[in-house]
């Protein structure tokens, strides 16, 4: 072999050999011995957003038993921007009635996934989804994912604008194979048509996933300096006349390999409405050719960016583009949070989910007062990158009935500043990734946290605080005001700093951390905040301006899994 070509990832290899994803899967769906699928299929299913996972809270258990692994499907769905009508809100919750593990979980990236399938049920399941005009294409794979778009259905002008802009570019991006029409719909071969082709991506698609993200400022709910590539709107006299465009964010690194780091993407220019599908295009074929295609851990575009350096990427990009990028315009960010409760205007009310998990528990009845409220067939369920929902475009009459409902399933009630900005990846028990607890340990900690908080007058001080159960970074804790990611079984990085609009990465401040020592380092610093902020100073700007993350962590460099452009 030549030692200079490194040799291919197996997933290259998987995807060239997959005939445009089909892969042996729908083989795989017929054996009745398992309730897995093939290996290479696991990698191939991914490209039609379905995940073969196990209930890890069995798997002690089984493998005592010398028995398989309780096998299940995680269905996530494509939506762009989030937005569902209420009949695709009743029909995803029956799926995950019928289908799934009875919960829905909303994302990071404004869609739903389902738990708990088993093999049998997954084609009835997204049989039923489509009957719904819903999909799961591409929702997972090497391949543009769910496009994500600021949730501010109270200024319509520049939602619709945003709206538009991701579901033009999720059409543009959406692979051309038929192979999810045929394994799952049982669509039929056209024989003799034209060669199936993949006329962006190729057939081996991207080196890696690829995240889009559109942002309405001042509201940075989709995290535009997180994502592979961003939109920024700019507004004039109330129209969005175009688009700053951002490139090379993304969070995920491995603990211990500090090649790997979360990165906050560049601004590298403005584009008009009309052009920005084809700078997402452009931006996509320059990562589909100089991507890494043989380490997966250096595959994402922020390393092509690093790799290549920027000012390159940017001449490479320029070649492309049908329209040349100007110059980037000003804009500014307040906040990466969701407003809850009623909009200013009274047509809208934002539904706080905690970490995403609709289900019925306890007085918050979630699954029930949802149901009913979709059952009333008005508006649009948008579901926030914050993993919570929007009900928007409440007609003034239904107004009344739309809050009785809430009231009467404790969705109304009022939850403190630091928990509406919570946010916690799935982690145990379905992701096979996690190394600790997110979604099941997160809100029991920030109960915690209210009581600091309360002591020190705070309760209503918005502060990011977002964890995940391992360093991949599916709760983007590394753009947190307090990120905490999971090393293993209830210990944590503690990381501080990140900017509260978003625009800054935080800064690892203590490793191996249980609940009680993040609660005793957090206590003195929200002391001092408490007393010693400057007006309006947002408490990752305060811990920063207050040397608090600069401290060297034992046997850790500060630097460690940090992106070069932020070493300083
Ligand atoms: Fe994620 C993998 C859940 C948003 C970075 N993510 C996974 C998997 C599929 C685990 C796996 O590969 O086996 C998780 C499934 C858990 C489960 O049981 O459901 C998972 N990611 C999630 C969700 C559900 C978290 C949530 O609680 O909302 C989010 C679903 C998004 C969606 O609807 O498409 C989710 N993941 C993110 C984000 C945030 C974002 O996109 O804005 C990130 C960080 C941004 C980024 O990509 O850099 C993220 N997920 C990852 C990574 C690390 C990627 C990397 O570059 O290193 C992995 C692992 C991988 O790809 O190898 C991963
Ligand atoms: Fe799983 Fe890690 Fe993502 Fe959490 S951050 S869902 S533990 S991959």
């Amino acid at each position: 072999m030549d030692i200079e070509t490194p040799a291919l990832s197996a997933n290259e290899r998987i995807k060239a050999a997959s005939n445009l994803l089909r892969g042996t899967i729908a083989e795989g769906l017929t054996w009745a011995e398992t309730g897995g699928i093939a290996d290479d299929d696991q990698q191939v299913t991914k490209f039609h957003g379905i995940y073969l996972q196990d209930d890890r809270d069995l798997r002690a258990e089984r493998g005592k038993q010398k028995m398989e692994k309780a096998f299940i499907f995680m269905a996530r769905m494509r939506i762009p921007s989030g937005i569902l009508t209420p009949a695709q809100w009743l029909a995803a919750e029956q799926v995950a009635r019928d289908r799934g593990n009875g919960t829905l979980r909303l994302t990071t990236r404004q869609t739903i996934q389902f738990h708990g399938i088993i093999k049998s049920n997954l084609r009835p399941a997204i049989q039923e989804m489509h009957a719904a005009m819903l999909d799961t294409i591409a929702a997972c794979g090497d391949v543009n994912r769910n496009v994500i778009a600021s949730v501010d259905p109270w200024r319509p002008t520049g939602h619709a604008a945003v709206t538009a802009l991701a579901e033009g570019i999720a059409d543009n991006l959406l692979p051309h194979s038929r192979a999810w029409h045929e394994i799952w719909l049982g669509e039929e071969r056209v024989a003799g048509g034209p060669e199936e082709d993949e006329p962006i991506y190729g057939r081996t698609y991207l080196p890696r996933k690829f995240k889009i993200g559109i942002a309405l400022p001042p509201h940075n709910d989709v995290d535009v300096f997180a994502q592979d590539l961003s939109f920024i709107a700019i507004e004039e006299n109330g129209a969005v006349v175009g688009y700053n465009v951002v490139v090379g964010g993304g969070m995920g690194m491995t603990h211990g390999e500090p090649e790997t780091y979360p990165r906050a993407g560049d601004v590298i220019g403005f584009c008009t409405p009309d052009n920005a599908v084809d700078v997402a295009e452009k931006v996509v074929t320059v990562q589909r050719d100089h991507g890494n295609r043989s380490n997966r851990k250096a595959a994402r575009l922020k390393y092509t960016i690093d790799r290549m350096g920027l000012d390159r990427f940017v001449a490479e990009l320029s070649v492309r583009l049908a329209t040349p990028l100007e110059p980037a315009r000003a804009y500014a960010f307040t906040g990466t949070g969701d407003r809850l409760g009623w909009s200013e205007d009274g047509r809208h009310f934002t539904v706080f989910i905690e970490n995403g998990r609709v289900h019925d528990v306890g007085d918050r009845r979630l699954l029930t007062g949802l149901h009913k409220i979709a059952e009333l067939n008005v508006g649009r369920f948008i579901i926030t990158p914050n993993q919570s929902l929007v009900l928007a475009d409440i007609p003034a009459d239904r107004r009344p009935v739309v809050q009785a409902l809430l009231r009467r399933h404790g969705l109304d009630g009022a939850v403190s500043a630091l928990r509406a900005n919570a946010v916690a990846c799935v982690a145990m028990p379905t992701c096979g990734l996690a190394l600790a607890e997110s979604e099941r340990y997160l809100p029991e900690l920030v109960t915690r946290l209210e009581t600091v908080l309360e002591q020190h007058g705070l309760r209503e001080r918005e502060i990011t605080i977002r964890m995940t159960g391992c360093p991949n970074g599916c709760a983007r804790p590394y753009m947190a005001e307090i990120g905490l990611v999971g090393r293993s079984p209830g210990l944590y990085n503690l990381y501080l700093g990140g900017a509260h609009d978003g625009s800054r990465l935080s800064k690892l401040h203590r490793t191996d951390v249980d609940g009680d020592a993040i609660v005793a380092e957090l206590t003195p610093l929200i002391a001092a905040y408490a007393t010693q902020r400057q007006a309006d100073e947002a408490f990752g700007d305060f811990v920063i301006r207050a040397g608090i993350v600069r401290r060297t962590v034992a046997g850790l460099d500060f630097h460690d899994n940090v992106a070069p452009q932020a070493r300083n």
